[in-house]
Formats: structure tokens, sequence, C-alpha cells
């Protein structure tokens, strides 16, 4: 395949971890479908890849909502995060490491983290006055605030003030500056990156304050009873203490230190695009090569939220039209960078005009062809038309590189653009070359045979194309137009079906979802 390392290299990517506060939606389940799909498509191209997510389990609203159920925190949590696990489990989300932040492992971690940077200088003790956004576990300035209310939810602020741990982020805001300089591409997409510049570090940044005492749901801070850490300080660590950074009990620092790409949503960018690399300079770490800020699902002009109320659940989604058709319509209908306008109609119609009528009737098509004029498998002897065939052939090969040059670039509904443009020029060959006809001279056979070929073989490529994002479907595909071997499975190579390749005519695939017109 194009694009395979010699040897293996390694691939690195997460999700940010959710907040166990409520059960998870569909916004949550687009960025882990997201990191999924790369994980594989990187799988796919014989990286060595390790794919982290998990769950941010500490903080004064986890400690709230406990307090409110009559339930420990710890029990708490462990009732949602047992959810959040099912439900990857049925997106088929196919994770190396799935960490907790109240896992002992990540907890020693970051007590170390915290220490060495006191130890260095970058962490002090001072008094903290300023406003606090409780839903947002934020911190403001007085400046930050937006009509006195948090800037990021809109929400009321509190006033607080007690003796606290503060990093120096105000050291690290030339470096950083120059980092955004020097690697253009740390942060993506573009509009990103200029906020972070215009609204965070051009104005200068304050000394972060990183430990609280009013609350205990926390990592404690070992050497000052009383105080826990941050929960963001807490929870951004998760990126290195997953692989074993100062513990013994997890590894792989070594090995996918620094990751590859975090996708994370776009209003905790400023977390990781400014925050995070700033701990790691502390530290003396290398930093992620990229931070990907991806946008909103939006139901009636809002963002979807827990704490708003208008989430769509996956599970409900997945059990009416399946998971491999969610997979696809959250990739394909909406462009990762932006926020995206979710409907059900809208996932109705991608689901119609993608993969009931160009996917599922371009193979239900070609095997009932395949089955009825050559009893299942093709003659060997084939008789090309170049004319006819080359130009959808040489698209085929052209849709691969586009395929692979957008999934560079994270544009995974770009890449399922090309794909889809490949299905409907193999639809628009079956009405140019009239099989049916072919069938009725026999001496049209070869040419049928070629024909049919065709059909397969842009099948199979659209279905190596397609399995990272509907890794079950395609298996199905692959059954149907018997591309049995592993090499049939993988190759975007045209030409690498076996002419002599026998076809078993299955059930539909994607069924047309009747709508009300
Ligand atoms: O932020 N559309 O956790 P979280 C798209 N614990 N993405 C959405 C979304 C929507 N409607 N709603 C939420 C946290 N998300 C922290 C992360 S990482 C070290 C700590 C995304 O559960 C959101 O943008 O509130 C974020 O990236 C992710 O879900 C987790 O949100």
């Amino acid at each position: 395949m194009s694009n395979t390392p010699e040897k293996k290299e390694t691939f690195f990517i997460s999700t940010p971890i959710y907040y166990p506060s409520a059960s998870l939606h569909i916004g949550h389940t687009y960025c882990t479908v997201a990191a999924d799909v790369m994980a594989r498509y990187k799988r796919q191209k014989g990286f060595d890849v390790f794919f982290l997510t998990g769950t941010d389990e500490h903080g004064q609203k986890i400690e709230d909502i406990a307090k409110k159920e009559g339930v420990a925190p710890q029990e708490f949590v462990d009732g949602v995060v047992a959810g959040v696990r099912e439900l990857w489990e049925l997106m088929n989300i196919s994770y190396d490491r799935f960490i907790r932040t109240t896992d002992p492992a990540h907890i020693l971690s970051v007590q170390r983290i915290f220490r060495a940077m006191f130890d260095n200088g970058d962490i002090y003790k001072g008094v903290y006055k300023g406003k606090y956004c409780k839903p947002c576990e934020s911190f403001w300035t007085e400046t930050q605030l937006v009509d006195g209310k948090c800037p990021d939810c809109g929400r009321e602020v509190s006033d607080a003030e007690e003796e606290a741990y503060f990093f120096r982020l105000s050291k690290y805001q030339n470096l950083l500056i120059e980092l955004y300089e020097d690697i253009p591409d740390f942060l993506e997409p573009e509009s990103r990156k200029n906020e972070m510049l215009n609204n965070f570090l051009r104005p200068g940044l304050e000394d972060l304050c990183v430990s609280r005492t009013t609350f205990s749901w926390g990592i404690p801070v070992d050497f000052d009873e009383g105080h826990v850490v941050y929960v963001w300080v807490d929870a951004l660590s998760n990126y290195i203490t997953a692989l074993g950074y100062e513990n013994g009990t997890y590894d792989g620092f070594e090995k996918f230190w620094p990751a590859n790409v975090h996708f994370v949503g776009k209003e905790i960018v400023r977390f990781h695009a400014i925050i995070w690399p700033a701990m790691l300079m502390s530290l003396g770490l290398p930093l992620p090569e990229k931070i990907f800020g991806h946008g909103w699902l939006v139901l009636g002009g809002a963002k979807m939220s827990k704490s708003t109320g208008n989430v769509v659940d996956p599970n409900i989604l997945a059990e009416k039209y399946g998971v491999d058709a969610l997979r696809y319509f959250l990739l394909r209908a909406f462009p990762f960078g932006s926020d995206g306008d979710y409907s059900e109609d809208l996932l109705v119609s991608v689901i119609n005009s993608d993969l009931a009528n160009k996917l599922g009737n371009l193979l239900s098509r070609t095997v009932s062809m395949t089955e009825k004029y050559f009893n299942s498998r093709l003659l060997d002897d084939f008789s090309p038309e170049p004319q006819l065939d080359e130009p959808l052939i040489s698209a085929c090969t052209a849709t691969v590189r586009e395929f692979d040059a957008a999934m560079e670039r994270y544009d995974f509904q770009g890449a399922l653009e090309a794909v889809v443009a490949q299905l409907s020029r193999a639809n628009k060959y079956i009405d140019d070359t009239a099989p049916w006809i072919l069938a009725k001279e026999p001496s049209k056979r070869p040419r049928l045979s070629s024909v049919l070929y065709n059909l397969l073989e842009n099948l199979r490529i659209a279905a190596v194309l397609l399995t990272p994002f509907m890794p079950t479907a395609t298996k199905e595909i692959f059954t149907q137009i018997g591309a049995d071997s592993d090499e049939a499975q993988t190759d975007t190579v045209y030409g690498t079906l076996p002419a002599k390749a026998v076809v078993r005519r299955g059930e539909n695939l994607f069924q047309r979802i009747q709508t009300e017109e």
C-alpha cells in the first residue's frame, strides 16, 4: 500500500478524557469515533499505533454530584465510567488504553509531576483571588470575564480567595509564541491558532492557580496537606501517565511520546495548546506534534451539552440505524474543524444517499449480476475496452491518492467525499456498459467479465478505504465480493482481487430508510 513505512513507525493519538458527570452524548462520540477512524487507518498503513482515551474523574463538580446522589465520589464515577466503556464497546472503539484519573498509577505520576515543577521553581505558593466557574472548573481574572460571566459557558462565576500554588505560565509566553511561529501546524485548524495568539498569548499570560483547598475530591499535593491538584493539571497529565511516565504500572513512553496528535474540542484548545505545552516545557519533555481542535455538534443552534440538556443519545441512534452507519455519518456530514448542525433528518439523508443508494446498490447489483451471469465466478478471459474502462480505473487510483491526502490532513469529510464520488462513477459505469445487454450475446462474455471485474474491484478498493470508518459493514462487503485474503482486504492497488474470486450474495447491506415524503 502507498505510505506504508518500511520499519514500523509509531503513531500516538488521543481523545480528551471525558468528565463522567453524566452519560455521554453524540458530541463526545464524534471525537472518539474520529480518533478511532484515524487509529484504524494508521494501523492499516502499518503503523504501530497507540490510541488513548479515558475519563477525567476529579474536581468539585463530581464531588457535588456524588453528594447530591448520596454516594461516595469514587462509587459515583465507577458507575458512570462503566457506561462510558460500554458505549465505546458498542461504537467499536479500538483504544489501546483507557486511563482513569482515579487510577493509582496516574495519581502517583501526577504527584511526581507536581513536585518536579515545584522543585524546579515553576510552581510556587501564593494567594488566589479571582473568579471561579464551577461547571467549567476554570479560574478567570476579572478582565477575562464576558459581561461578568464565564467566557466559556456564559454562566455565573463566584469570588474565590485562598492560599494556593501557582504555575509560572507567564514565563512560557514567549516560548509559546515562538512555538506557534516555528511550527505553524502545531495547532490546527488555523483559526484556532489565531484565537490563541490574539486572545491569550499576545495580551500576556498570567500565572495559573494549580491547587485548591476548598474541596477534597482530587489528587492530594503530597507535600502540603489540604491542597489538591487543579483538575486540568491532573487531567492533561493523563497523556503521559498512561504511557508510564513516572510510574511503573504502564509503559510505552519511550516508544510513543511525543504524541502525533491530540484531538480536542474547540473549547478546550486553550488548555491543550497553552497550558499543556508549558507544563511539558517545564518538565523538559518533547511537545506533541499537533493539537487538532475540532468543532461542536450543534442542536437547534446551541452546542449539544449535558448541562443544557439538548443532547442526543448515541445508544438510541446506534440501535436504530446501526453502529457503522452512525460512525460514517458523524465524519461524512460535518467538516472536522467546524461546527456541525446535527439533525436526524440529515443522518437519514446521508444513509440513504451514500450508503443505501450508492454503496449498497452498487454492491447488490454487481454481486447479483456476477451470480446470475457467471454462476458467481467470472471468466478468466477478459476483454477490456480502454475507452470505457480506463477513465474508471484511473479515477479509482486517483481516489486512493485523494483519500490518503485528505486523511493526512484529518479531513475525514474530504476523504469520504472522494470515495463517494468514485462510487457514483462506478454506478454510472454500469449504465454506460449495460451488462444486461452484453449478457444476451455469448460472444460478449469476456467483455461482460471485464465489466463485472471492474465493478468488483472498485467495490473492493472502496471497502478497503472505508474499513476504518465502518469496520463491520466492510467485512460483509469483502465476503460478498469474495475478497477473502488479507491482501485483498487491505491493498489499494488496482487489480489485487483475484479474477477467480467467488461472490456470495448476501443481505442488502444498507436498507433505504423510508421517510415521510
Ligand atoms: O472537556 N460536539 O471533558 P468533557 C463536539 N475532561 N464535541 C463535544 C460536544 C459537542 N456537542 N460536547 C462535548 C473535558 N464535546 C475534559 C477534557 S482532556 C485532558 C480533559 C467534546 O467530557 C468536548 O469538546 O466535558 C471535549 O473535547 C470532549 O467532548 C470531552 O468533554
